[in-house]
């Protein structure tokens, strides 16, 4: 298809917000609830390395279209004959995505509008703030259609909500409600549902007002963390506030305190 759009472009939508310098990336699969297919999973990786490179974009919001955020791989896809073995399904669409989204020196806010399920919950899970409509449901539901949590369940969930209450929502796959989520753990806020959107791009543009070097190696200190003990933890914090004090977004946040307003960060 010369010159034509990718296959799956339409599944993953991208609208940038310059004013904001806040992208918002939607699942855009509405009647199969944003359930994940090749072409999509292709065009949400080119979307995650498109918001990397854009220097005008600062904060990232991804959310779903429709009443589902996302319902995690699109099983009807995995019935075709020419379907990938699961490993290298897993391997070569899921964790490139997972990779991206952690790697990413823009925070990502994760608007979950509505039920996250399988893939799904694994791609909620990977943003760096999450608010959920009070509409919105977690399923780790992979055990349900016979397999094992993945493109990074297994490590978020965890860390997320601990051992105990990991161990019982990934092998029993139940819905968990907003309200359950927001008690784990699993995400920050719940909203209503007529403020999801909103509420995401308000805090998007806090983000994205923020000293991005400094958003950028705090989102790369706390995956860091996980890795390390103490004193690892405390070398690393030391190396990387080493680079953000020769930031001119240091400065600037110094001189914008002593003369009592608010700081113009600009990436420097
Ligand atoms: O490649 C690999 O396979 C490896 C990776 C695996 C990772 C995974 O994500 S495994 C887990 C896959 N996801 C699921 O098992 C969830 C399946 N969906 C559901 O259990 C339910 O749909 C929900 C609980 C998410 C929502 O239920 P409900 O009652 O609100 O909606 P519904 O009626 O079930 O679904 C509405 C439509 O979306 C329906 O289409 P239709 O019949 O009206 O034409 C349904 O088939 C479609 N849909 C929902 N989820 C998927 C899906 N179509 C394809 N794949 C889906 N995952």
């Amino acid at each position: 298809m010369a010159g034509g759009a990718p296959a799956g472009a339409e599944t993953v939508l991208i609208k940038v917000d310059g004013e904001a310098s806040v992208a918002t990336i939607t699942l855009n699969r509405p009647d199969a609830l944003n359930a994940l297919t090749v072409p999509m999973k292709q065009a949400l990786l080119a979307a995650f390395r498109q918001v990397a490179r854009d220097r005008a974009v600062r904060a990232v919001i991804l959310t779903g279209a429709g009443r589902a955020f996302c319902a995690g791989q699109d099983l009807r896809e995995r019935l075709q004959p020419d379907a990938a073995p699961l490993g290298i399904e897993v391997r070569e669409r899921y964790n490139p995505i997972i990779r991206a989204m952690r790697s990413l020196p823009k925070p990502i806010v994760g608007a979950i509008n509505g039920v996250a399920a399988g893939a799904g919950a694994s791609l909620a899970m990977a943003c760096d703030i999450r608010i959920a409509s009070d509409t919105a449901s977690f399923a780790l539901a992979f055990g349900r259609v016979g397999l094992v949590p993945d493109s990074g369940a297994t490590w978020l969930l965890p860390r997320l909500v601990g051992v105990m209450r990991a161990s019982e929502l990934a092998l029993l796959g139940d819905s968990v409600p907003a309200a359950d989520a927001m008690r784990f753990g699993l995400v920050g806020r719940v909203v209503p549902a007529a403020e999801l959107a909103a509420e995401a791009r308000s805090v998007a543009a806090r983000l994205a007002a923020g000293a991005p070097r400094a958003i950028a190696l705090t989102k790369r200190a706390l995956d860091a963390a996980w890795q390390h003990d103490l004193d690892a933890a405390l070398d690393y914090e030391a190396y990387l506030q080493d680079i953000a004090g020769r930031t001119s977004d240091h400065a600037e946040g110094l001189a914008a305190f002593m003369e009592k307003r608010p700081p113009r960060f600009t990436g420097e």
